[in-house]
């Protein structure tokens, strides 16, 4: 069995005044304001109800402040290329102070390049420098009918066949330069020309056109004089002369053509060229 604990006397009444002094500390702030109309005292049961339930809506609001350091280590590795930071010399430091000069005035040198003819004997071995060629006929720098040197020019083709096989049209080479300025000034060409056809059709010729642009002149044209019945005319080589009076001191285009103009095949005609000059 159980015992039961039996309280002494002395001992109620210690636990009848600790019930007693607590009841007094929790009615003691609010007694003072809770005061029942027409009773003129506190109830003390109503008393201690109120401030238990004022005691439970207090806001507790703490005040400590936690302070948190951290030590973050990081391990990393770069991978890349340096590039080295240029390093700039020192500015000079000026010493004296600099004179303005007018600078000279400057005339572009192209203005005053003469443009002369060149290669005029072919002995490049080709057209450039100084020429450049076209036309429906062929045409070559040859070393087979040179007037001087090594070479010549060749106009036309005396492979083709004669006898139904010719082409028509030009094989023609150009140039441009400056005619001097003082005299008078002429144009030579040293030509030589094999034709199985007669002037009116087949022929070697020169014009001269101003340079940029402008009309073309034919100045000079040759062929064989005679019919020979289908043999062929060789002329030798001969100079042609054209006086350049008109053009003194302009910048000029001479083209030289062997021509062919019959569209029958027939009568083959070409041109050798050679030591192309401007005699003073
Ligand atoms: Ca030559």
């Amino acid at each position: 069995m159980k015992s039961r604990r039996v309280f002494s006397g002395s001992q109620s009444l210690a636990a009848m005044a600790a019930v007693a002094v607590l009841i007094a500390m929790f009615a003691l702030p609010v007694s003072q304001a809770e005061v029942v109309p027409g009773t003129g005292a506190a109830a003390p049961t109503t008393t201690f109800v109120s401030s238990l339930t004022q005691f439970k809506a207090m806001t507790w609001t703490p005040t400590a402040t936690v302070t948190t350091t951290a030590t973050i280590t990081t391990t990393e590795t770069v991978t890349g290329t340096v590039t080295p930071v240029e390093t700039l010399p020192p500015s000079p430091t000026p010493t004296s102070t600099a004179t303005s000069t007018p600078a000279p005035a400057r005339i572009p040198l192209v203005m005053l390049q003469r443009q002369h003819l060149q290669n005029g004997g072919f002995e490049s071995g080709a057209f450039a420098p100084g020429w450049s060629d076209s036309g429906e006929l062929a045409r070559m720098v040859s070393d087979t009918h040179p007037y001087i040197g090594d070479h010549a020019a060749l106009l036309g083709d005396p492979g083709y066949d004669t006898n139904g096989g010719c082409p028509f049209g030009r094989a023609t080479i150009q140039q441009t330069f400056d005619v001097p300025r003082e005299g008078h000034p002429m144009l030579q060409v040293w030509f030589r020309l094999y034709s199985y056809d007669t002037k009116d059709f087949d022929y070697f010729a020169i014009d001269i056109a101003p340079w940029p642009v402008g009309p073309a002149e034919r100045v000079f044209r040759y062929g064989s004089p005679y019919w020979l019945n289908g043999n062929l005319w060789n002329s030798g080589w001969i100079p042609a002369t054209i006086p350049l009076d008109d053009y003194v001191g302009k910048r000029i285009t001479i083209r030289l053509y062997n021509a062919m103009t019959n569209d029958d095949g027939y009568y083959n005609t070409w041109t050798y060229v050679d030591e192309v000059v401007v005699v003073p």
